[in-house]
């Protein structure tokens, strides 16, 4: 009886314990962002292999293809000229950064009608924490793609799940204009069989390394001790250690409470030389900018930096305070970086940190 009573009066209490526990993340990826817009643009491209970058005779690189690009091995970050070794058909747009960039703004004035927790990752990519929203987070989902597509004529990509990482792994799988939702209670068994490369952080090359050592699943990576994985990939494999699990307690972070901003790539071979990454720099500053630019916070940088993870794993920042928003200056950490260890990149990204104060003149002083 006394259990029954109990059970009466701590049912409701623990029914909204776990309401407020239970996380719901979306994360929204644009297919091929910039080559769909620019098919868009140019309905006479619809249909055909199209990429957007530098052309091949400026020693140009792509940004992105579309998908019936991809069926002929054409990939992002590709130099112009291979690409059209693979598809001598490939038609190169030229990029327009401000026409993504005004997409960018409407796509996340949508998802900012859904959740004010909004993590913009990139132009084309945001993560949504709608953990607040009674009912179907799949439904969600699918009528905040039909949003876009109505304003954008843009398709999207989602995933659905309780953490950053999962969301993110999800809205990859049924690309392009699809989702996938991972359950709370299915997230142990599709560990189980996730390729370690699907992780964070995890590129070609160290799926290679995990392959020597006999892991190629998550599942197998579970069995690895913390102090295993510490010695193996120092800082990097206690973080493995949880992410292989499907556990990422990383919260979505909205621009307004952001101390940075930055961006970073994987790149699938490593870069060898000081001219190839020297040569990623431009690429990254602008979309940096354009990411400054959507959240307005330019006048608010008081530092930059530049992060580079070796092939190693180990990662190292340069950062200086009061260089100019320039190229030249996130080249000269780039440089600085790269003298700090004589090995192989799989990582390079560039940021800015802000002021914690408003700068002179934002804000309005109240006088009565
Ligand atoms: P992604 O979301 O990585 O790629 P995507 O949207 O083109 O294709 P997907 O359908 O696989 O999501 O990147 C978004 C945009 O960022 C992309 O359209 C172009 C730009 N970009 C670069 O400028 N350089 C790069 O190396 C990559 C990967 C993307
Ligand atoms: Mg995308």
């Amino acid at each position: 009886m006394l259990l029954c009573l109990a059970t009466f009066h701590l049912l409701p209490a623990l029914c909204s314990l776990f309401t407020f526990v239970r996380r719901v993340i979306i994360h929204l990826d644009m297919d091929c962002f910039y080559a769909a817009i620019e098919v868009r643009d140019n309905p006479e491209l619809a249909g055909k292999p199209v990429a957007v970058g530098g052309a091949r005779d400026r020693r140009g690189v792509l940004t992105t293809c579309n998908y019936e690009a991809r069926k002929f091995g054409v990939r992002s970050a590709m130099p112009t000229f291979k690409a059209l070794q693979h598809c001598p058909d490939l038609i190169v747009m030229p990029t327009r950064f401000e026409v993504y960039r005004r997409e960018s703004v409407k796509i996340r004035e949508i998802l900012l009608r859904f959740s004010p927790l909004v993590e913009p990752l990139s132009l084309d990519e945001a993560f949504l924490d709608v953990s607040r929203h009674d009912g179907d987070p799949a439904a969600l989902a699918q009528i905040i793609r039909q949003l876009i597509y109505q304003n954008t004529q843009l398709t999207a990509s989602a995933g659905i799940a309780p953490n950053k990482m999962l969301a993110k792994i999800a809205s990859d799988w049924n690309k392009p204009n699809g989702q996938l939702e991972i359950k709370p209670e299915n997230v142990a068994e599709f560990m189980r069989e996730l390729p370690v490369q699907k992780l964070w952080g995890i590129g070609a090359k160290s799926a290679e390394k995990f392959a020597q050592l006999g892991i190629r699943t998550c599942g197998e990576l579970q069995r690895c001790s913390r102090i295993q994985l510490y010695e193996w990939f120092g800082k990097f494999g206690l973080e493995l250690y949880l992410l292989c699990r499907g556990d990422d307690r990383r919260e979505v972070t909205p621009d307004r409470e952001r101390k940075s901003l930055s961006n970073e790539r994987t790149f699938t071979i490593d870069l060898t030389s000081l001219a190839q990454c020297e040569a990623r720099i431009p690429d990254l500053f602008e979309e940096l900018i354009a990411d400054l630019k959507r959240t307005g916070g330019q006048d608010r940088v008081k530092a930059v930096f530049v992060k580079i993870r070796f092939a190693d794993f180990t990662r190292t920042t340069v950062e200086r305070a009061g260089l100019p928003l320039e190229v030249e200056s996130f080249l000269g950490l780039l440089r600085e970086g790269l003298q700090r260890k004589d090995l192989a990149v799989r990582l390079l990204g560039l940021g800015v940190r802000f002021s914690e104060e408003e700068p002179a003149g934002a804000t309005q002083l109240e006088l009565w």
